[in-house]
C-alpha cells in the first residue's frame, strides 16, 4: 500500500486518546524502580567528590564490615574481567589522525576524571546499609588540575594517556579550498561566535537498574529505564561482559522519560549485572537526582564560529564554521557521532547555499560525558545557522523572513552539499502560515504599546530542518558511522482476529501503544482496542534499535507496514482457499477479502482463524498460522521542517524576558494522531525554550565541581514561563516510507532557542545590543545592556 492510499485509511489523522495513559495517571505503570524480585538487595554508588584525580589506594574494609554489606566491589576487583564501556556507533577522524578512544573502566582503575565517576558499588541487604557502608569506603585520592571549558581544553593537564592535548577527534565536511574562494569574491560576510550552553536532560524518572542472574539456567536479566534494550543487550554482551547474547535479557519496562539520556549503556546497568552472578541474587540501583545530575549524560555544549559569504543581494554563497565539541570525561555511545553527522550535515538547513566547510574539533574535559540530548547536535546546527541568519538580515538591513525567503530551497529533490538529499518541503508555504497565525502585521502595533509600558519588544524567527528517522545504514556507514540502524516489527494475528504487535521502537512517553496500534487497526480494517503493543524487552521482541532520533514511526511503524504487507499477502491466499477463488482475484479493504467482481467476502477474523484452525488446507501450498516479521532500513532519513516565529518583551530595567505570542508551523509529513504530535512540539518547544531561557549547566572552572547540581540552582522551566503555543502544519508527505510521515519527537526542542534569542536580540537592537548567549536570564540579558551604557 502506498503513502497517499494509507494516509486517507480511517484512524489515520484521528486523535485518538492514548491508550497507555489509564495506567500512567491511574498509578498502575511499572517503572523498572517498581520490580522488586526475590533475593535482592541494593547498590550504592561511591562517587568521585574530585573532578580529577589520581586514586593511591580505597580501602573498603570498614565498609565491608557494616551490618548487611555483601561487597564493595572497586574497578580492581572487574581487572581483566569486565572491559570497558565501548564508544559504540563512533565516527572517526578525517584529519589522518586516529581518533582517540581512551578506556571507559565501569569503575574506576587508579583515576577519576569527573565529578561524579565511579569509584566502588557496595552492595547489601537494604539501600540504608548500602548506603552507609558509602560513605565508609576510604578513597586516598590525590587531587590533579581540572579543566572543564572546552575553549581551555587543550591546555589543561591530561585526562587520558591516549590523548595527551585532550583532542580527541577532528572531523570535516565540505571543501575548505572552494569555500574560501566564494569568501574571497563575496560582497557581504556576517559572522557570529556563539555558545550552546550544556544541558542537564532532567527526565522525571531518574536511571535505574536491577541485574539479576539464574543459576539453574545460567541466564542473566536487566531490567533498566533505557530507550534501546536491544542495543544496550548486544553492547553489553559483545563488548563488555562477552556474554552469549542468548543468555541475556534485557527488560526497559515503562520508561519515564529519556530524551535521549537513557539510550547509552552506562557503568551501573554493567555493574549490577555483573555482581548479580558474583553475589547469586538480585542488585537493585536507583539513582537519586542528584547522581542524575552528576552522571547522567549531559546535552549540547559547543563554541562555535561560523561565517556567512553573500552577494549584494543577500543570497547566501558559502558557510564556513568552526565548531569545538565538549565530549566530556569519556566516549559515552554515541556522542562522537553527535558535533559530527547528526550536526554538520544540517548546516545546509532550509537554504540554497552552495558551498558549505564545517571543521569539529572535539576534546577531553573533567565534565560529565555529553551525549544525544533531544535533537542530538540538530539543535546546535539549527542554533547557529539561524543565529547566523537573523544577523545577516540584521547587518543587511533587511526583514529576518524575507532574507529567508530569499534562499529557501523551492526544488526537490535537493542534494546539500554537506550530504544529505531533502525528498520534500515546502518552506514558502510553512513560512507564510507561521506569519498569518504569528499576526506579523500587528506587531508594529503591539511593539509601540509595549513602549508605552517601558518595555521592549522584538520578534525573532527561526526556520529549521532536522533529519529524522535515524536509520539510513548507507547514509550513516558513508559518513563514517561504524554500524547503521533499521528496525523490526513483528505483527502476531491470533485466532479470534486480534492482534499483537512487537516492536524494536520503545515508548518511553511518546504513545506508541497508541498511534502503532492506529496503524495496525486502518491497515487490517479492525479496532483499535482489538491491537496491542509490546515493546522493550529482547526477551519477547526480535530484534530493536529503539528509540531516538525521531525514527519510530517512520522506521518503527514502517517495519511493521512491511510486516502487514506480509500479513496480507498471507491472508489472501486463507481467503482464496477459503471462497475457492484464484488468489489474484482476492482484493482486501475495509477489513474484509473480497473476491473481485462478485458478492463473495469474508472478514480479517474468519481469516485469521481458518489460519489456526485449518480447513482442508492446502498443505503444500500454504502453512497454518499468521504471524509475520519485517526488517526495515530506509533509503534516505526523513526531514521534517518548520519556521518558528517568538515574540517577547523585555524589561530593561531588570533584563527579564517575557514570551508574549510564539508561533510553531511544522511539516511532519502524514500526521498519524495530531493530538499526540502537538503534545510532542508542546514537550520540544518547552525543553528549547528552556535552554534559551533558563537551563544551563555550569561547572566551576578551577576546581570542577558541579555548581548545578539541584533544581535549587538549575532552572527547569515551568508552565508560567509559557504563552499558549500557537501550532498548526503544513503537509509534504515524506516520499520514501509507507506512511509518508517525518518524524516530529524533536522538533519543538530544536527549531525554538534560536527564535527566542533572535526576538530577544531583535528586542536590544535599539539599546545597541549585538550578542546574546543562552540563557538570556535576567541577570545576562541587564549585563548586556549595561555593557552598552558603558
Ligand atoms: N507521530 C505521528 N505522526 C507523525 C510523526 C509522529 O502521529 N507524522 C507520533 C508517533 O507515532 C509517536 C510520536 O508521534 O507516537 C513521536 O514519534 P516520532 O517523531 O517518530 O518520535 P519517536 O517516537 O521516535 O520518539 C523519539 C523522540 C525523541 S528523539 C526524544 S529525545 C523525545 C521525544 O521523542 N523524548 C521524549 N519525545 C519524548 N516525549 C516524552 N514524553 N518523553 C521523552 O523522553
Amino acid at each position: 500500500m502506498g503513502a497517499s492510499d494509507f494516509s486517507k485509511l480511517p484512524h489515520i489523522g484521528e486523535a485518538v486518546r492514548r491508550v497507555e495513559d489509564l495506567r500512567f495517571i491511574t498509578g498502575a505503570g511499572q517503572y523498572t524502580d517498581d520490580v522488586s524480585l526475590a533475593n535482592q538487595r541494593y547498590a550504592v554508588f561511591v562517587r568521585s567528590p574530585h573532578a580529577h584525580a589520581t586514586i593511591r589506594g580505597i580501602d573498603v574494609s570498614k565498609a565491608e564490615a557494616m551490618p548487611g554489606v555483601a561487597k564493595v566491589f572497586t574497578g580492581k576487583d572487574m581487572e581483566g574481567k569486565v572491559n570497558g564501556l565501548p564508544c559504540g556507533w563512533l565516527i572517526t577522524s578525517t584529519d589522518g589522525q586516529p581518533m582517540k578512544e581512551p578506556p571507559h573502566p565501569v569503575l574506576a582503575l587508579g583515576k577519576v576524571r569527573y565529578v561524579g565517576d565511579h569509584v566502588a558499588m557496595v552492595v547489601a541487604d537494604t539501600l540504608e546499609q548500602a548506603r552507609n557502608a558509602a560513605e565508609a569506603v576510604e578513597v586516598d585520592y590525590d587531587a590533579l588540575p581540572a579543566v572543564v571549558d572546552v575553549r581551555d581544553a587543550a591546555k589543561g593537564t591530561a585526562l587520558h594517556d591516549a590523548a595527551p592535548d585532550n583532542h580527541c577527534y577532528k572531523w570535516a565536511i565540505g571543501d575548505k579550498g572552494l569555500v574560501d574562494g566564494v569568501f574571497a569574491k563575496a560582497a557581504h560576510i556576517t559572522k557570529v561566535s556563539l555558545t550552546n550552553n550544556r544541558l542537564v536532560p532532567n527526565a522525571i524518572e531518574p536511571r535505574s537498574a536491577i541485574g539479576a542472574y539464574n543459576r539453574a539456567s545460567d541466564e542473566y536479566t536487566l531490567y533498566v529505564a533505557n530507550q534501546n534494550p536491544h542495543v544496550e543487550r548486544l553492547l553489553m554482551t559483545a563488548f563488555v561482559l562477552g556474554l552469549p547474547e542468548h543468555k541475556v535479557r534485557v527488560i526497559a519496562p515503562d520508561v519515564g522519560g529519556g530524551f535521549g539520556s537513557k539510550i547509552f549503556l552506562y557503568a551501573e546497568d554493567v555493574a549490577v549485572t555483573w555482581a548479580a552472578r558474583q553475589l547469586n541474587c538480585a542488585v537493585k540501583w536507583t539513582a537519586d537526582r542528584s547522581e542524575s545530575f552528576m552522571s547522567d549524560a549531559h546535552g549540547r555544549d559547543h563554541v562555535t564560529t561560523a561565517e556567512m559569504a553573500m552577494d549584494a543581494n543577500g543570497k547566501f554563497l558559502g558557510l564556513r564554521v568552526h565548531t569545538d565539541a565538549n565530549l566530556g570525561a569519556y566516549l559515552s555511545t554515541f556522542s562522537t557521532c553527535v558535533p559530527t553527522i547528526l550536526y554538520a550535515t544540517l548546516l545546509a538547513g532550509q537554504y540554497t547555499t552552495p558551498q558549505i566547510y564545517v571543521e569539529v574539533d572535539a576534546w577531553f574535559t573533567n565534565t560529565a560525558p555529553v551525549d544525544a540530548y533531544r535533537g542530538a547536535g540538530r539543535p546546535e546546527a539549527t542554533y547557529m545557522l539561524e543565529r547566523l541568519v537573523s544577523r545577516c538580515a540584521w547587518d543587511l538591513g533587511i526583514g529576518q523572513d524575507e532574507i529567508r525567503k530569499r534562499n529557501f530551497i523551492t526544488s526537490f529533490p535537493y542534494q546539500t552539499p554537506v550530504a544529505l538529499q531533502y525528498d520534500t518541503g515546502d518552506y514558502v508555504t510553512t513560512m507564510n502560515k507561521a506569519q498569518q497565525l504569528a499576526d506579523v502585521a500587528g506587531f508594529d502595533a503591539r511593539r509601540k504599546a509595549s513602549e508605552a509600558k517601558g518595555l521592549k519588544r522584538g520578534m525573532g524567527y527561526s526556520s529549521y530542518i532536522e533529519a529524522c528517522g535515524i536509520a539510513p545504514s548507507n547514509i550513516a556507514g558513508a559518513l563514517g558511522a561504524r554500524a547503521g540502524l533499521f528496525e523490526c516489527g513483528e505483527i502476531r494475528v491470533h485466532p479470534t482476529g486480534s492482534v499483537t504487535v512487537f516492536t524494536g521502537s520503545h515508548s518511553h512517553g511518546q504513545g506508541h501503544e497508541t498511534t502503532f496500534a492506529q496503524v495496525v487497526a486502518a491497515r487490517l480494517g479492525i479496532p483499535i482496542e482489538n491491537v496491542s503493543v509490546v515493546h522493550g524487552d529482547t526477551g519477547r521482541v526480535p530484534f530493536g534499535m529503539g528509540t531516538y532520533g525521531s525514527r519510530s514511526i517512520s522506521v518503527g511503524g514502517a517495519a511493521i507496514m512491511r510486516a502487514l504487507d506480509k500479513i496480507e499477502t498471507k491472508a489472501k491466499k486463507i481467503a482464496a482457499h477459503l471462497m475457492e477463488a484464484a488468489e489474484a482475484d482476492i482484493e482486501f479493504a475495509g477489513g474484509e477479502f473480497k473476491v473481485k467482481g462478485t458478492d463473495k467476502k469474508v472478514p480479517f477474523g474468519q481469516v485469521a482463524l481458518t489460519a489456526y484452525v485449518p480447513h482442508n488446507y492446502p498443505l503444500d501450498k500454504l502453512e497454518p498460522g499468521l504471524n509475520e516479521t519485517a526488517f526495515y532500513d530506509p533509503t534516505n532519513f526523513t526531514f521534517p521542517a518548520g519556521t518558528y516565529i517568538c515574540e517577547v518583551d523585555v524589561d530593561p530595567a531588570t533584563g527579564t524576558v517575557k514570551i508574549d505570542r510564539f508561533t510553531a508551523v511544522d511539516d511532519f509529513g502524514t500526521i498519524i494522531n495530531p493530538m499526540i504530535v502537538e503534545g510532542q512540539v508542546h514537550g520540544g518547544l518547552v525543553q528549547g525554550i528552556g535552554q534559551a531561557l533558563l537551563e544551563n549547566c555550569v561547572y566551576d572552572k578551577e576546581t570542577g565541581q558541579l555548581l548545578t547540581g539541584s533544581f535549587m540552582d538549575y532552572a527547569m522551566p515551568r508552565a508560567d514561563d509559557f504563552p499558549t503555543f500557537k501550532l498548526d502544519t503544513v503537509c509534504t508527505p515524506c516520499t520514501h516510507n509507507p506512511l509518508g510521515t517525518k518524524g516530529c519527537g524533536e522538533a519543538g526542542a530544536i527549531g525554538s532557542p534560536p527564535a527566542v534569542i533572535n526576538a530577544v536580540l531583535d528586542a536590544l537592537a535599539s539599546l545597541g545590543v549585538k550578542e546574546l548567549d543562552m540563557p538570556a536570564s535576567p541577570a545576562r540579558v541587564w549585563e548586556a545592556i549595561q555593557q552598552q551604557k558603558a
